[in-house]
């Protein structure tokens, strides 16, 4: 890993952490499982190798406790991210996802900032199910979750969409200075389609899934269709002006 990456053995934590490169970088993670559950990465949108793909019993074998499985590539600019694809309908969801960002080599734009905003939603009853098949939560009729732990993604109903694992007043405000402009990364890593409306401002989208755009795009009325992150999609845009609210256009979203 670059200079930038964070080791990891920190806190447990949603989203994972980030991992920020240089461009051409050689990138290698290491990804030991300590965990009972069988896990494996994917480098969303990394033009990587396929023994590198993590996609379980095709490119590689899971990882089970007490393995190691290293993933290893040279870095291409852009905005990715990396996630568990084993049972990819639940392993992300349960906060095996973290940003993964490449920074290039020579900047094309200069920035009085920059943020990411990773997106995802959160079906109470998945952490009850699974928590419950790890015989650590019984689950309460109250959370709608049977004693038997069963639980079937297709009857998935999220009770919160979530800005970097936070909800509501948790989510942290962009602070931005009047007239400065600044990068925002957005990454949608859940399984719903969300698009974001920066009220007030001057937005235009630079990049979309990790490839640079060959002519930025500006805001249109139809802007928060053009913004809408599809499933696993990311989207660079870069937006000027001071700080406005953010907010949802997808219902049932605020
Ligand atoms: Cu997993």
């Amino acid at each position: 890993m670059g200079p930038g990456a964070k080791p990891s053995g920190g806190p447990p934590s949603v989203p994972g952490p980030e991992i920020r490169e240089r461009e051409g970088e050689h990138v290698k993670v290491v990804l030991h499982n300590e965990q009972a559950e069988p896990h494996t990465i994917h480098f969303h949108g990394v033009d990587n190798s396929f023994a590198g793909d993590g996609t379980p019993d095709v490119s590689q074998k899971t990882v089970e406790q007490g393995e190691t499985f290293t993933y290893e590539f040279d870095a291409p600019p852009g905005t990715y991210f990396y996630h568990c694809h084993v049972e990819p309908d639940r392993h992300p969801q349960m906060g095996l996802y973290g940003a993964f960002i490449v920074e290039p080599r020579e900047a094309t734009a200069r920035y009085d900032g920059e943020f990411v905003l990773m997106l995802s939603e959160r079906d109470p009853r998945l952490s009850v199910a699974e928590a419950r098949e790890a015989g650590q939560y019984p689950g309460t009729m109250a959370e709608g979750v049977q004693v038997n732990g069963e639980y079937d993604t297709l009857e998935r109903y999220p009770a919160s969409f979530t800005i970097n694992g936070k909800i509501d007043s948790a989510i942290s405000p962009l602070r931005v200075k009047k007239g400065g402009r600044y990068l925002i990364r957005l990454i949608n890593a859940g399984d719903d389609v969300h698009s974001l409306h920066f009220h007030g401002h001057h937005v235009q989208a630079i990049a979309s899934d990790g490839a640079a755009l060959a002519k930025a795009v500006a805001a249109q009325p139809d802007w928060p269709r053009l913004v809408q992150l599809v499933d696993r999609l990311r989207a660079d845009v870069e937006r000027a002006r001071d700080a406005m609210a953010q907010h949802q256009h997808e219902h049932p979203h605020k």
